[in-house]
């Protein structure tokens, strides 16, 4: 089905008028929401019941908690970034639907024990849902709704490389829903909700744009403060102030600051070494904006001038970056682009003497050979997740925004580079959202050198 998102675009910019809510960001406009819960409505069978949880708060000891973080769909259906909301839809005939929002109570009392809460009146600006109430009605909506649905559709994450232990929310109250209303017919709004936000749209491209903006910046900030001698964690906490200090909430992931051999170790992340002369550093690094995700990487020179052999496998590394940029486009298969870089990438590692001649003509169309110094994949599509849903994309198409990563892992050499930018898939090729980060090596050592 065709998105509801024209996809692309520069990306429109609202300023908001004075809300009571109690966000760091400037929120997009509540249309947006308002515009995916019509998409949504349109593919959903009259009849049906949607019911999205937020994301429970995890508890870590004693009273200890993790910070909340926004369960995904609903953030997308709602843009409320708040802790036990549940976003309910009825819908009927030819999309219509009536939408209502539970939110968790507040008033002047909880305010002062427990902080600002998120009003019905913000909560109707944020989001465009006119009907807000108090959680405590969540089970008397269900005993009236749920046998009166055809069927019932709910939140569940079947991203591929998806992993858990614990039961989420979603889960939780959709066992506790099966429980009670043993007829229900449950259905999962999963694969509706990936193919609509694989593609994006203008008002949630200036979070994202601004998301990569801030990501950038942080390591501009950076690279002039670099030098041999420094902690891995005094990196990371230059950045996170770059970050924090543009109103980004937080990494968007755990970040990677890894120098010498630990370059080659792909989800290296206790950032606990000095970095030392001669070292290449590997910054895998995004800041969260919004509620969207900045995905890049850089490799620098921790004494500020990269090495004959450090330069000639960086420009290998960009070459195939610059080539992957230039062949993804619509209407390309995702799997061919892999195959495409594979490619291009056994060329560069040939020339390199990493590779003999005679290992890639054994695999002229695919040569897997590569994967021994490059074992990952090139692009993810990138937006609220880091790992965005269209793990299972067939073909690029207008308005995906997709990193684009490749990289070449020499343990014998203490020599891993990874060059990761995000792009929007554009009607002719793609635009770089991070342009704002040096990459060429000249760059990177003239920024250095300040
Ligand atoms: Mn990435």
């Amino acid at each position: 089905m065709i998105s509801h998102c024209t996809g692309g675009g520069e990306g429109v910019y609202c300023g908001q008028q004075d809300m009571n809510h109690t966000l760091r960001y400037e929120p997009i406009p509540a249309s947006f929401y308002t515009a995916n819960r019509d998409a949504l409505a349109a593919r959903l069978p009259a009849g049906a019941l949607v019911i999205v949880h937020a994301n429970d708060i995890y508890p870590t000891n004693a009273d200890g908690t993790l910070a909340h973080h926004q369960n995904a769909n609903l953030f997308y259906l709602t843009g409320i970034d708040q802790e036990e909301t549940v976003l309910l839809m009825r819908i009927g005939e030819n999309g219509e639907h009536d939408d209502t929002l539970l939110l968790r109570e507040t008033n002047e009392k909880i305010v002062i024990w427990e902080g600002a809460r998120l009003t019905e009146d913000a909560a109707t600006a944020l989001s465009g849902v006119e009907d807000v109430r108090w959680t405590d009605v969540y089970n008397a909506l269900l005993a009236e709704w749920v046998p009166a649905a055809s069927s019932i559709w709910l939140e569940t994450d079947n991203h591929p490389r998806r992993y858990t232990y614990v039961q989420t929310r979603n889960e939780r109250m959709a066992a506790a829903l099966r429980a009670s209303y043993p007829d229900a017919r449950t259905e999962s709004l999963y694969s509706q909700l990936a193919e609509m936000r694989l593609v994006k749209c203008d008002e949630e491209m200036v979070q994202l744009r601004r998301a990569c903006e801030i990501t950038g910046a942080g390591f501009a900030d950076l690279l002039p403060q670099v030098k041999p001698g420094m902690g891995e964690w005094e990196i990371e906490a230059i950045l996170s102030a770059a970050y924090i200090r543009r109103r980004a909430r937080k990494f968007s992931f755990l970040p990677i600051i890894a120098s010498g051999a630990d370059t080659c170790v792909l989800h290296y992340n206790s950032n606990h070494k000095e970095v030392k002369d001669g070292d290449l550093i590997l910054l895998d690094i995004g800041a969260e904006y919004g509620g969207y995700a900045g995905d890049m990487t850089r490799t620098i020179p921790a004494n500020g001038k990269f090495s004959p052999r450090q330069r000639a496998v960086y420009e290998a590394v960009l070459r195939v970056q610059r080539y992957a940029m230039s062949i993804m486009r619509p209407g390309l298969e995702k799997q061919e682009y892999e195959r495409l870089v594979r490619v291009n990438m056994a060329a560069e590692l040939v020339q390199l003497g990493l590779l003999t001649q005679e290992e890639v003509d054994a695999q002229p169309e695919n040569p897997l050979c590569v994967r021994k110094y490059y074992m990952h994949g090139t692009s993810h599509s990138l937006g609220i997740d880091v790992h965005d849903v269209g793990s299972d994309t067939k073909c690029f198409a207008v308005g995906q925004v997709w990193t684009v990563e490749p990289g070449i892992y020499i343990p014998a050499e203490s020599i891993g580079i990874r060059l990761e930018t995000d792009v929007l898939i554009t009607e002719n090729g793609v635009g770089d959202l991070i342009p704002n980060a040096p990459i060429e090596p000249d760059d990177i050592e003239a920024a250095m050198a300040r």
